[in-house]
């Protein structure tokens, strides 16, 4: 079928194949906004650049070699993909190396990644049948013998192809490697293969780095603390819950947009809405989580510093020194403990804790767990309530106690008998039961509230509520733009990191706050509440009862909500109504200018610091003056 000499080489049909798969997949499975021409012109180029180059490496081997080496790739390439693609469809990320570490997690995701395979997915392998049965088939004609001069143009053919690409991407935003807290910023500019070589750099580069740290780094970021994140002032309410135990419920999955809100007419979370008539209530808190889901959150609350741009500090930074509200809270007398029904070492929560300052875990060995109780991740959150309390009469007072509850977890499973309400009807079945098993959470947090008032402990306690991160994906943005009745746009993506955040002190009115708030907002106001002074602590937030507060509210990938403003992905959007400001440039002068721009470099600013603290360790170079 093939005369000799006059058919296209395995290799360049394979790099042809794949460039084509890589660029349907960037450009309709992973869902990364196009601004511009350039752009578009970009990750079109890229993926052949990319393709081209690392097949080309196999002209360099002789004929078996070059054919083994031709097909291996292929399938390995397309599984660095597919990998990417599940993942992304779960997180709407990209994989990076510290995750990788983390396989005792990919275990328990288990149930959770059969429903992000889809059976059409197959049809993504289907390149590399191709190249495997021409290899099989016609493998001797089609695998040649290059000649020397051949495969050196070909190698700075290749180079010179994925160089230009590289210095598109650099006109296109400068800085590119240098401000990479977005991660689709990456894979956009320089695909997903450089992005993955790039990550590993960065990897072995944050490793480095704490043992090149001294405390020299902490002088800047003290003084920056001073001037942006610490008031002058103190609340009204500084004192107002001393010696009070604190009771925090870590609402899984739990995002603000089902708050006051219906489904089929029902309302969402009954008890929750309740609720916000005696409790101060922010309607405006953002989650600000990154690939380190719920540890990430606990991580914000408890130290008031950022998450890692990769991996999860819970992983990655275990046996760093911290200065973290469990600690803090037992040096001034309290008892700190966390009960959440699953294994210790999941996301190695029992390193972390340790190294925290928690008294004791209760996990999952101090329930009862059977199937009967048990549904989706673990323990249902009614019994893991009931069943906490024996342990919970029994602690010394004051305490500090966190709940992490479960069932409303990714893909919200329930069971017939726990589902009070109907489902929603949408093209996404996430979303769908997502609805029942919040109502789930709401009814087991009602009980909980019941039970602490039976024990007689809710009158000494303050009770803390937050949701941990989102729960829906933009992978069902479909859905949620129909429930929602309003174009899913990338304000909207910001708007929906909003999470509850409750602080409930028992006989007080509380309020509703408007003002824009995050995680890292947490750990100074509950240590206020509580009476104790801050003044000598490291942390990016602000007291949320204060006035003078710190304008915007940073989240890891460099998006920020100020009062007026919404930035993300270089555009400025109106707050309230969600306008856009102004196109964005990269002409740093045209960015300062705007509405949006005098925050962009602080955002990135506070942001490094707080990577800078967690990669070198620079707490173990300061001293807190607490003990
Ligand atoms: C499991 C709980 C949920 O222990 O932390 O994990 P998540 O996926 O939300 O981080
Ligand atoms: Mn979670």
């Amino acid at each position: 079928m093939f005369k000799k000499k006059l058919h296209m080489p395995l290799y360049l049909i394979a790099a042809i194949l794949f460039g084509i798969k890589t660029y349907i997949v960037y450009r309709f499975i992973f869902n990364i906004s196009l601004d511009n021409v350039m752009q578009e012109l970009i990750l079109f180029i890229n993926p052949f650049a990319t393709a081209f180059f690392i097949f080309m490496i196999g002209i360099w081997f002789k004929e078996r070699r070059q054919k083994k080496y031709i097909k291996y790739i292929m399938l390995i390439g397309s599984l660095i993909i597919y990998f990417n693609i599940v993942f992304y469809r779960n997180f709407s990320d990209f994989i990076t190396i510290p995750l990788l570490f983390q396989g005792s997690n990919a275990a328990d995701l288990g149930s959770s990644v059969l429903g992000l395979i889809k059976p059409w997915d197959i049809l993504l392998f289907s390149d590399v049948i191709i190249i495997w049965i021409l290899a099989k088939k016609y493998g001797e004609k089609l695998v040649n013998p290059f000649k020397k001069r051949y495969k050196v143009v070909a190698l700075a053919l290749s180079i010179a192809f994925l160089l230009g690409n590289y210095a598109l991407a650099e006109i296109e935003r400068p800085q590119l490697l240098q401000r990479t807290f977005d991660r689709e910023y990456l894979v956009k500019n320089i695909g997903l293969f450089s992005y993955h070589i790039y990550d590993a750099v960065l990897h072995s580069k944050s490793k480095a780095q704490r043992a090149l740290a001294d405390g020299n780094q902490l002088t800047d970021i003290k003084n920056y603390i001073d001037d942006e994140t610490t008031p002058d002032e103190k609340s009204d309410l500084f004192g107002i819950a001393k010696d009070k135990n604190v009771i925090f419920i870590s609402l899984e999955s739990l995002q603000s947009f089902v708050i006051n809100n219906t489904v089929n007419g029902e309302e969402v979370t009954p008890f929750l809405n309740d609720l916000i008539d005696d409790s101060y209530y922010f309607e405006n808190f953002y989650h600000q989580t990154a690939q380190g889901k719920t540890s990430d959150s606990e991580f914000i609350v408890e130290n008031s510093l950022y998450p890692s741009p990769r991996g999860a500090v819970y992983f990655t930074h275990a046996q760093n020194d911290f200065h973290s509200l469990p600690e803090i809270l037992g040096n001034n007398g309290y008892n700190s403990n966390v009960f959440h029904a699953n294994n210790k070492s999941f996301w190695n929560r029992d390193v972390m804790y340790e190294n925290t300052g928690y008294d004791k875990f209760f996990d999952v060995n101090s329930y009862d767990v059977n199937e009967e109780n048990s549904v989706g991740w673990g323990l249902k959150d009614k019994e893991f309530f009931s069943q906490s309390m024996k342990y919970l009469n029994e602690l010394p007072q004051p305490f500090y106690s966190k709940f992490i509850t479960l069932t409303n977890h990714y893909p919200f499973d329930l069971e017939q008998e726990d589902a009070t309400i109907e489902k929603y009807d949408s093209n996404s079945r996430t979303l769908n039961q997502y609805f029942q098993t919040v109502r789930y959470m709401d009814e087991a947090v009602e009980q909980f509230f019941n039970q602490l008032k039976e024990s007689g402990l809710y009158e000494d306690s303050i009770i803390v509520l937050m949701g941990d991160h989102y729960g829906i994906s933009d992978f069902h943005k479909k859905a949620m733009s129909t429930y929602l009745d309003k174009e899913y746009t990338d304000y909207q993506h910001i708007q929906l990191q909003r999470v509850p955040f409750y602080i409930h002190i028992p006989g007080e009115e509380g309020k509703v706050m408007s003002e824009i708030a995050g995680q890292v907002d947490v750990k100074p106001t509950l240590l206020h509440l509580l009476g104790m002074d801050t003044s000598n602590d490291l942390s990016f937030g602000t007291d949320l009862f204060v006035d003078d507060r710190k304008p915007f509210v940073a989240l890891r990938d460099g998006s920020f909500i100020t009062d007026d403003y919404v930035y993300t992905k270089d555009q400025c959007y109106d707050r309230e109504t969600g306008e856009l400001i102004e196109e964005e440039t990269n002409d740093e002068t045209e960015v300062e200018g705007s509405a949006c721009g005098p925050y962009v470099e602080q955002v990135e600013k506070e942001l490094s610091y707080s990577d800078e603290i967690i990669f070198g360790d620079l707490f173990r170079f300061y001293d807190f003056k607490d003990k």
